[in-house]
């Protein structure tokens, strides 16, 4: 059975992820694209040689009958509305982060879902696909590493636009790592601080960038941060857990070593998309698989609703520069 998907926003990922089920993968066609700009949709469907019908609303477009899944990939304060509207109707949605850009957004998703009785939203989560991690998930789960102890990491970009300002280093950046340790330790959170180093002379000025971000978990691991996205170098992702009987960093993307003009050099990624290519495959491919199977998996909105929640917490640190407390909710019998 191919799934027949509906695509709500084809941006820069929108049109990522179409070339990706389109060319890559397995299982599921584009049939249906929508966005608020539509020559832009129209353009997408164009180069991608998509044989897809341009809808004038995200709305129409769950609603179409021949539309069996749908992807949200439009801007953030969006996806509250559309992952709603596919709930409704009960189709599978993939939600790229943030679920929602509120913590109450991604708790009206929730109630929504429980309410349809079974998971319709996989979140776009995409480091729980990629292997580095999975392996580093697999170590500490099998006990080789002993209790986890400590988290040092770091999310580093070379640039950022105008439009980047402080408190995405949170919403945009960081919500990665909160969903991602969460997932790596089994745990929640317990407070958050947010320090703020001496400020780089290549970030503007509505942007304080590095920032430190300290977190403590329930089990009383604690978890360093930095955020640094005018780095100036290279997209580089770094997470090293320390354990009673040992450490496991998160391996460096495959890259070619060159012995060359009296150097030992290897090239450093650019750019987030190469990065977690292969993630983004295999995360996608369990959303196709979960549609045709009626079964979806992978990052739940229970767990976009605890990266929200730490979220803005950090985001009340960053601007208190206090240790902020952060209280989740019981996880829903529903959610596992
Ligand atoms: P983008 O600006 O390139 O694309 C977003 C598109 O959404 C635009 O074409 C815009 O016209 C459209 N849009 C805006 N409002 C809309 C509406 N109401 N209905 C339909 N379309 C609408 O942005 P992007 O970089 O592609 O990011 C899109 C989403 O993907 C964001 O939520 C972002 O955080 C997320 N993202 C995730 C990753 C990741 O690593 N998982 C990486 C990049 C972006
Ligand atoms: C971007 O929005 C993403 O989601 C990338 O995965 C992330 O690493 C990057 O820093 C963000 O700007």
């Amino acid at each position: 059975m191919t799934v027949r998907i509906g695509v709500i926003g084809t941006g820069m990922i929108g049109e990522e992820h179409s070339r990706r089920i389109t060319q890559t993968l397995t299982g599921g066609a584009i049939v249906a694209v929508s966005d608020v700009n539509a020559e832009q949709a129209q353009a997408v469907v164009e180069r991608l040689g998509l044989d897809a019908r341009v809808y004038a609303s995200g709305q129409e477009l769950i609603a179409a009958d021949d539309v069996d899944a749908v992807l949200v990939t439009s801007w953030g304060p969006t996806h509250e509305e559309y992952v709603l509207a596919a709930i409704e109707a009960g189709k599978p949605v993939f939600c790229e982060k943030p679920l929602a850009t509120t913590a109450q957004g991604c708790r009206n998703i929730i109630d929504a879902e429980i309410e349809a009785g079974k998971r319709l939203v996989q979140v776009g989560f995409m480091r729980r696909y990629d292997s580095g991690y999975q392996l580093m998930k697999e170590a500490i789960g099998g006990g080789r590493l002993g209790e986890p102890l400590m988290i040092h990491a770091a999310h580093r970009n070379p640039e950022v636009p105008e439009r980047y300002v402080t408190p995405m280093a949170i919403h945009d950046t960081l919500i990665h790592e909160l969903d991602t340790f969460r997932w790596l330790l089994d745990d929640d959170y317990k407070s958050a601080q947010v320090l703020f180093p001496r400020k780089t002379r290549h970030a503007h000025s509505k942007v304080e960038d590095p920032q430190m971000v300290l977190l403590e978990t329930v089990k009383g691991v604690r978890i360093d941060v930095e955020i640094f996205v005018n780095c100036r170098y290279g997209y580089d992702i770094q997470c090293a857990v320390v354990g009673e009987e040992g450490i496991a960093h998160l391996p460096e993307p495959q890259a070619l070593q060159y012995r060359q003009a009296g150097k030992l050099a290897s090239e450093i990624l650019q750019d987030w998309k190469k990065r977690f290519n292969d993630a983004f495959d295999v995360e996608l491919q369990a959303f196709i698989d979960g549609a045709a199977a009626g079964q979806i998996g992978g990052p739940s909105s229970w767990d976009g609703y605890a990266a929200a929640i730490a979220g803005d917490v950090c985001v009340k640190a960053q601007e208190s520069g206090a240790i902020e407390a952060i209280e989740m909710p019981e996880r829903p019998a529903f959610y596992g």
